[in-house]
């Protein structure tokens, strides 16, 4: 597992995660950077699978060309809304975390890069999500059979510090 603060769109790695909507058809936060950086195939792509199974349940995870961006494939999966915690958001985010690996490996991607998924608009409490994302990677991983690398990539200082404080 690696930590990186910045910008997804610029990481390269065969992977980018999404932290999408069950819509599938885009938003703000990091979904609207993937889709403004990765151009619209992306977007056609979703459309397909929307056809196809209709949207995307919470926890799930579906995955899609990576357009332009530095990646092979973007694994978009939605995240649980904060609504207190007695909604089970806590398995609820661990579940995107575990699905996503799971469609990384079944793709043998070497790299995946992560957001800190549910901790923006949808206001899951920093310090306990990176406490899940770690757990959930650490406990995945070795169910895989692959030499996946993981990068969390944090975009703001809040979400950084929390994983530095975990991972070292
Ligand atoms: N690179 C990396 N991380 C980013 C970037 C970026 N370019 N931009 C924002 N983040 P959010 P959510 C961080 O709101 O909470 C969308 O409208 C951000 O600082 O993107 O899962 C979807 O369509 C935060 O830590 O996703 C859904 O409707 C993290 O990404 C909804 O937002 C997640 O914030 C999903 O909400």
């Amino acid at each position: 597992m690696e930590l990186v603060q910045g910008d997804i769109t610029q990481i390269p790695s065969d992977a980018i995660v999404n932290a999408a909507n069950s819509s599938l058809l885009g938003g703000g936060g990091v979904d609207g950077a993937i889709h403004r950086a990765g151009g619209s195939a992306i977007l056609e792509a979703c459309r397909k699978i929307r056809a196809r199974q209709g949207s995307c349940a919470t926890g799930e995870a579906v995955y899609t060309t990576a357009g332009h961006l530095p990646a092979k494939w973007v694994i978009h999966t939605v995240g649980p809304v904060w609504q207190g915690g007695n909604k089970n958001e806590a398995q609820l985010l661990s579940n995107c975390y575990e699905n996503s690996l799971r469609i990384a490996a079944d793709l043998q991607v070497e790299h995946i890069a992560f957001p800190n998924i549910s901790t923006g608009i949808y206001r899951f409490p920093k310090e306990l999500a990176a406490q899940i994302a770690v757990q959930s990677v650490k406990a995945t991983l070795p169910t895989l059979n692959s030499k996946m690398k993981v990068i969390f990539v944090c975009f703001d200082s809040e979400n950084h510090q929390h994983y530095q404080s975990l991972l070292h």
